[in-house]
């Protein structure tokens, strides 16, 4: 459905889309029910509504959000997913490059989100299985159910003080020092535009139950690093891309290759930026600032605002996800937030920068070889 070109800039402008913005809320954990610890949130699934309950000066501010969608404390991994993600994927399977993102201060629940636990072991996904692993199943279940003619690859990375590491890759020697364990992976830019992740390794899957083996590895290494560095995984933020080609009905003698690909990313913890004003001299010289978190809030606020220029170019993560904001992907974001009263000012932040989020237009647009 190509525009003839007298009416292709006003179709073009119809292909705009903005980026949907999720809202999750986690339960009170344990510890904190036992301490009575106070909620302040409320939401409102039906609505889309958050609403932060605030006491101030003995006088009852509340102030409420409203986003793409709300889901509460109560809300269970599979949900999320079949509700949220799954009409994603079937983007992904016809050919769109789709990002999501999860957005919010550490302990919220962002790895929850994407990753999930595994209480129970075997063939199943447990119910406790977050948007990577059910994004994964989803994909080799319709191209089955389909008989499909496709294949699929998996990349995992991580995004450190503006290094990247392939947590996938496998150690030539395994006894080797940690620095070189460390492998350090470069973006270069294609002469389109488009920048690639140079030494990256991307492993094919043949199957769903391969991939627990594959996310063990990458999970594992993760763990070394988080080990070795005090706050590492708060600080760091994590790249799983899923990419398919499915060899479509041939016409004439030509093959038609639809290809998708979805990256599925956990920002570092927000708090790392939200009181940066403050301390940005210190906490620079201790290394602490998060440049690409830092540089995404700034390409977020420019895009917003329709500035002219965009910062992508300024830290490791907006070159990379740089489609994603403003470009041809099509974005989710989940934004996670606790209901503790003690999290109020760190919520409030959350919800301000998912809020403003909402505003960001994408132009999908499909790959079709
Ligand atoms: P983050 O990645 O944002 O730092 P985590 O995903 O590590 O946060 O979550 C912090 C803790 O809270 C973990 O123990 C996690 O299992 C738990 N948790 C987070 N969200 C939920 C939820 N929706 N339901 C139950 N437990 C959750
Ligand atoms: N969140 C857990 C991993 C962690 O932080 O270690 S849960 C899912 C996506 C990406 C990486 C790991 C997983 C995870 C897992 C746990 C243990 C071994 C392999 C993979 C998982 C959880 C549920 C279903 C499938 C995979």
């Amino acid at each position: 459905s190509r525009g003839s070109e007298w009416n292709s800039h006003r179709l073009d402008k119809d292909k705009e889309i903005n980026v949907q913005v999720l809202l999750r809320c986690r339960p009170l954990s344990d510890d904190e029910q036992r301490l009575n610890v106070p909620r302040v949130i409320s939401c409102n699934e039906h609505k889309r509504e958050v609403t932060v309950m605030q006491n101030v000066a003995n006088k009852q501010i509340d102030r409420v959000f409203t986003f793409d969608k709300v889901f509460g404390p109560k809300s269970q991994q599979r949900s999320i997913y079949d509700q949220a993600i799954a009409p994603v994927v079937n983007e992904v399977l016809d050919g769109f490059n789709c990002t999501v993102f999860a957005y919010g201060q550490t302990g919220t629940g962002k790895t929850y989100t994407m990753e999930g636990g595994m209480r129970n072991k075997g063939g199943d996904l447990p119910a406790e299985a977050g948007v990577i692993p059910r994004a994964v199943r989803q994909i080799f279940d319709t191209l089955e159910a389909q008989n499909a003619d496709y294949s699929m690859k998996v990349s995992f990375l991580e995004l450190y003080n503006e290094e990247i590491t392939d947590l996938l890759a496998q150690e030539d020697n395994p006894k080797s020092t940690e620095d070189k364990q460390k492998k350090p992976i470069s973006l270069m830019e294609d002469g389109k535009g488009c920048v690639v992740v140079r030494g990256l390794e991307e492993e094919a899957v043949y199957s769903a139950n391969e991939i627990y083996t594959i996310l063990e590895r990458g999970s594992a290494k993760r763990r070394t690093a988080d080990t070795l560095l005090n706050k590492h995984s708060s600080r760091s933020h994590s790249v799983f891309s899923i990419t398919v080609h499915i060899k479509e009905a041939a016409v004439g003698d030509e093959d038609l290759i639809k290809c998708g690909k979805l990256n599925l990313v956990d920002l570092a913890g927000s708090e790392n930026i939200s009181r940066s004003g403050a301390r940005e001299g210190r906490a620079r010289e201790a290394g602490e600032i998060n440049k690409s978190l830092l540089t995404l809030g700034r390409v977020i606020n420019a895009l917003v605002e329709h500035s002219a220029h965009i910062p992508y170019r300024d830290s490791k993560l907006t070159r990379l996800l740089r489609d994603s904001l403003g470009g041809k992907t099509k974005t989710c974001i989940i934004a996670t937030i606790s209901p503790s009263a003690h999290s109020l000012e760190e919520t409030l932040s959350t919800l301000d920068y998912a809020h403003r989020a909402k505003n960001i237009k994408n132009k999908p647009e499909a790959n079709q070889k």
